[in-house]
């Protein structure tokens, strides 16, 4: 029997807190700049009974939360002491004209090689709410990553009231295992990856788990108060539900974006998504379990159906440690093929009013997500090809299988003109028509493999349908464009139809956000306007996708002048 009921165990659990306090009471009056020293290290961390050496960013785990305002500068110098290359990736961060600090590693930058360093300087211009940073380097994000809270400008205040406190919640992934290990071992095989063994908030399994319960996250509050959780799904294979036992939350942001606030007792995030609800501590006091566990959409695939738990707890509530003690009351969570519930999520997201959508569209794309099979030649090895039937797995975009160089990132190529990097010529729509999300001919499932780009003109207005296939296995696939937010202006199942989908675009309110999530057997169109030069990555955030070739670039070219065109690229860049 655990006792959480002290203060200060409360705190010393759950650290952010305190230094969130911290940070309030400090805010001065104009836009600032942060600086921060990221040391990349291997660092002894015990979860699940077992100690594992993880990479961690300066031996935290979560790594540190970082807290500014829209308006602010980042500095953040990163040093490698990891055996490991590594890069740092600000996820959602738009990046005007700052694409050399995006940090995909061989898109933006070389890796920071083991006792390099690299300082990414960028500024937050016009987006609230919050983000997060992690590794863009193998699977090195499962335990390198952190929160980015953006708070309104100096002076400005929330579109809604101020909540009481805020918590981060950060949910995560858990090998039981070295993670650069279990991908290693699936790019040898060609089969899909190890499962994880937990989900993680704020780095704890929670108390379903062995060897887990006494480091049990506990979020404290006051009964009748309202705060804010900002959740934040840094897990790297799986979209997750995340619920709080009997009470509501009511949405107000997602991906660094305002929403019009809406009330539901369960959300959806895809990795990469975070979603921000306010929630009132309107029940009795007792303790209530937050939780959160797979939406797994592919049907028969394995996948980790474990449930990772936190602890609401009103300060009030008896103590356990004095008196009788009583579980934490119970969550109620989807099922977890339950679609239904995840669609009506995605589909109730809103813009708080009208937005300015691009119409006059000049870039019509549509394109293909999803995976594939790679035959293995009759006389490879059979270790090399444990796939299904002897395949070895992949996927793709329209076809394409992208390719990562190893030689020049995609952007210092383009910067300095050095060919053979990359070609230009990623198809616009799918090389072949077919049912895409019906029973798929076995001879589309091989696509092929390549470094292509597609060329954007500066400002360019750009409309893409993506379009889940069910080559293999259908699923959600949550796509992560970088250097944009877009528009979400429709979502459905089948295939996507121009002639009767159109009339269900939202051009008036849709949700603007920097990963959308393409239903299972379905599509969703997203439009932006292409005004921040650079070499852009879109890929499917479940990194055992990328991992197989699900994602291309778009190279946006610069427009006239030097406002619309990429900086010079820092002197410390890495380079291959
Ligand atoms: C993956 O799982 C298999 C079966 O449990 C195990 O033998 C193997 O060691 C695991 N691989 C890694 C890298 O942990
Ligand atoms: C937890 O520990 C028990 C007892 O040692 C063991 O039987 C069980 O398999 C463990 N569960 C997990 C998920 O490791
Ligand atoms: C989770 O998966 C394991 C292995 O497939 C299975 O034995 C177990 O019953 C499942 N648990 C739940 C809660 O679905
Ligand atoms: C969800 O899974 C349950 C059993 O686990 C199954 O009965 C049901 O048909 C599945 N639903 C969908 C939509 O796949
Ligand atoms: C694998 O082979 C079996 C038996 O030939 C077949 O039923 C199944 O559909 C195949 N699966 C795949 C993914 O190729
Ligand atoms: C970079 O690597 C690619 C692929 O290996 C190769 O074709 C190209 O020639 C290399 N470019 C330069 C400039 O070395
Ligand atoms: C899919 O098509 C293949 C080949 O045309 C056929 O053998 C198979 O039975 C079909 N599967 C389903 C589920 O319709
Ligand atoms: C992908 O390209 C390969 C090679 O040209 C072809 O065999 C396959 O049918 C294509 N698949 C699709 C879905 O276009
Ligand atoms: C590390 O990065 C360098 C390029 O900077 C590359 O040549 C090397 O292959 C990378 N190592 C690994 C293990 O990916
Ligand atoms: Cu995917």
């Amino acid at each position: 029997m655990e006792a959480y009921c002290s203060i200060a165990k409360s705190f010393s659990s759950f650290h952010v807190l305190g230094l969130l306090l911290l940070l309030f009471a400090n805010a001065a009056a104009a836009a600032k700049t942060h600086y921060h020293d990221f040391v990349v290290q291997a660092t002894p961390v015990k979860r699940l009974c077992k100690t594992h050496n993880a990479i961690t960013v300066n031996g935290q785990f979560p790594g540190p939360t970082l807290e500014v305002n829209n308006g602010d500068t980042l500095v953040v110098n990163v040093v490698n002491r990891a055996r490991y290359n590594v890069t740092i990736h600000w996820h959602g961060i738009r990046q005007m004209r700052t694409g050399w600090a995006d940090g995909p590693e061989f898109v933006t930058q070389c890796p920071i090689r083991p006792g390099g360093s690299y300082t990414y300087r960028f500024t937050i211009e016009g987006q609230e709410g919050t983000l997060w940073w992690h590794a863009h380097s193998s699977w090195l994000r499962a335990t390198v990553y952190g929160a980015l809270i953006i708070r309104p400008r100096e002076g400005s205040s929330y579109p809604f009231t101020k909540p009481k406190r805020q918590t981060p919640i950060l949910l995560g992934e858990w090998w039981d295992a070295n993670p650069v290990d279990v991908v290693r071992e699936a790019m040898r095989t060609g089969a899909a990856p190890n499962i994880s063994d937990a989900y993680t908030i704020n780095g704890q399994p929670g108390d379903l788990y062995n060897c887990s319960s006494k480091d049990t996250v506990i979020v404290p509050v006051d009964s009748g108060e309202t705060n804010l959780l900002r959740v934040i799904n840094s897990a790297l294979n799986q979209e997750l539900f995340f619920t709080v036992a009997k009470h509501k939350l009511t949405v107000v942001a997602a991906d660094a974006s305002y929403m019009k606030p809406f009330t539901t007792s369960v959300i959806m995030l895809g990795p990469g998504q975070t979603t921000d609800v306010l929630i009132t501590a309107d029940q009795s006091p007792a303790r209530y379990y937050i939780a959160a566990r797979a939406y797994a959409s592919a049907q028969g695939a394995p996948f980790d159906n474990t449930t990772t738990t936190a602890i609401l707890e009103y300060k009030s509530a008896p103590c356990p440690a004095k008196g009788p003690s009583l579980p934490p009351v119970q969550p109620s969570l989807p099922a977890y093929n339950d679609t239904a519930t995840a669609s009506a999520f995605t589909t109730s997201l809103r813009s708080p009013s009208k937005a300015e959508v691009p119409i006059d569209i000049d870039e019509n794309l549509f394109i293909t997500v999803g995976l594939g099979l790679n035959p293995c030649p009759p006389k490879s090895r059979s270790r090399n090809c444990q796939g299904p039937n002897g395949t070895r797995f992949t996927a793709s975009m329209n076809n394409v299988s992208f390719v990562l160089p190893s030689n020049y990132s995609l952007l210092q190529s383009h910067q300095q003109g050095i060919p053979g990097v990359f070609t230009t010529d990623f198809p616009a729509a799918p090389p072949v028509k077919f049912d895409y999300t019906g029973n798929v001919s076995r001879s589309l499932w091989t696509p092929v493999r390549g470094t292509r780009l597609y060329k954007l003109k500066y400002g360019s207005k750009v409309q893409i349908v993506l379009q889940g296939t069910s080559i293999f296995t259908a699923e959600n696939h949550p796509i992560h464009l970088h250097g944009y937010d877009f528009y979400i202006i429709a979502e459905g199942f089948g295939n996507f139809d121009p002639k009767k989908d159109t009339s269900k675009f939202n051009l008036i309110d849709p949700p603007m956000r920097n990963t959308a999530s393409v239903p299972v057997r379905g599509w969703a169109v997203i439009r932006f306007v292409a005004d921040n030069p650079g070499v852009w990555l879109m890929h499917c955030h479940l990194d055992v996708h990328i991992t197989w070739g699900l994602a291309m670039a778009f190279l946006v070219e610069n427009g006239f002048g030097e406002l619309q065109s990429i900086s010079p690229p820092p002197a410390d860049l890495p380079v291959c």
